[in-house]
């Protein structure tokens, strides 16, 4: 049986652990654990997760000492996963509920059939977003274009965060220099990855945050233009 592991960075998302665990357990993943990292969320998130965690095995949480930036998060899990859980497959996932866990059993799937990476998508066919305003869509559809067209990405969804990796490339991807922040992070590791892996786009349907706040504000735009530029010129 393949050992997978769940990286989940929280932020202020006390309300939303419960919820993803029971989802979580519902698509029934063989071999899925679930590894948090919070960034001692003013919230308890933490608190919460070690709550989870005493009962169930399945469930730990690194914990850091302040807010740090999401890619940060992803690198810091993909280290602790692979050091303490020899994992077969390393998963990118929101805590949010965005991204549906009765989709992981796709990306694993994608991995089994001979990819290195599974990207899951709103823009492939099959795919799809609920709850966005027309501005919101957008904003991520000029955003993934401008990515996409720069830096020559494989996929329509380059700043995915429900993403499948292989032990290999998900090692390549922690010990790589990355963005610290969300979306250049997701794009600068396809633009790491692209020439020696599999990258392959998996269809889900993105689902709209019922509880806790977003962290994505206005100024992440302006910085991700001007992440995407530099990368496109190193
Ligand atoms: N550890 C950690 N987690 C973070 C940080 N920023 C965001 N997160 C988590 O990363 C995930 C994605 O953040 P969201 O705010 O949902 O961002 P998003 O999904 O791109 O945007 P929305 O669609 O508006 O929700 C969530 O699980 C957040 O709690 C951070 O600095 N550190
Ligand atoms: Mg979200």
């Amino acid at each position: 049986m393949q050992r997978v592991c769940a990286v989940v960075p929280t932020y202020n998302e006390r309300g939303n652990i419960i919820p993803l665990v029971e989802a979580v357990k519902a698509a029934k993943v063989p071999g899925l654990s679930l590894l948090f990292v919070d960034d001692s969320s003013p919230d308890g998130t933490g608190d919460e997760i070690e709550r989870l965690a005493l009962m169930e095995s399945w469930i730990r949480v690194l914990v850091r000492g302040k807010k740090a930036g999401i890619g940060s998060a992803y690198q810091d899990g993909f280290r602790e996963a692979n050091a303490t859980q020899n994992p077969d497959v390393v998963l990118e996932m929101d805590a949010d509920l965005q991204h549906p866990p009765s989709a992981i059993a796709d990306l694993v799937r994608a991995l089994a059939r001979g990819a290195d990476v599974a990207v899951g998508s709103r823009y492939a066919p099959g795919g799809s977003i609920v709850g966005w305003s027309l501005p919101r869509k957008l904003v991520s559809k000029v955003a993934n274009s401008y990515a996409r067209l720069l830096l020559s990405l494989p996929v329509k969804d380059a700043t995915s965060g429900f993403r499948a990796y292989s032990r290999r490339a998900a090692i390549m991807v922690s010990e790589a220099e990355l963005p610290a922040k969300g979306f250049e992070f997701q794009v600068a590791t396809l633009k790491l990855l692209k020439t020696e892996m599999k990258i392959v786009k998996v269809p889900y349907a993105f689902a709209p945050r019922t509880s806790g706040r977003s962290k994505l504000g206005v100024g992440d735009m302006g910085r991700f233009f001007f992440a995407v530029l530099r990368l496109s010129l190193s």
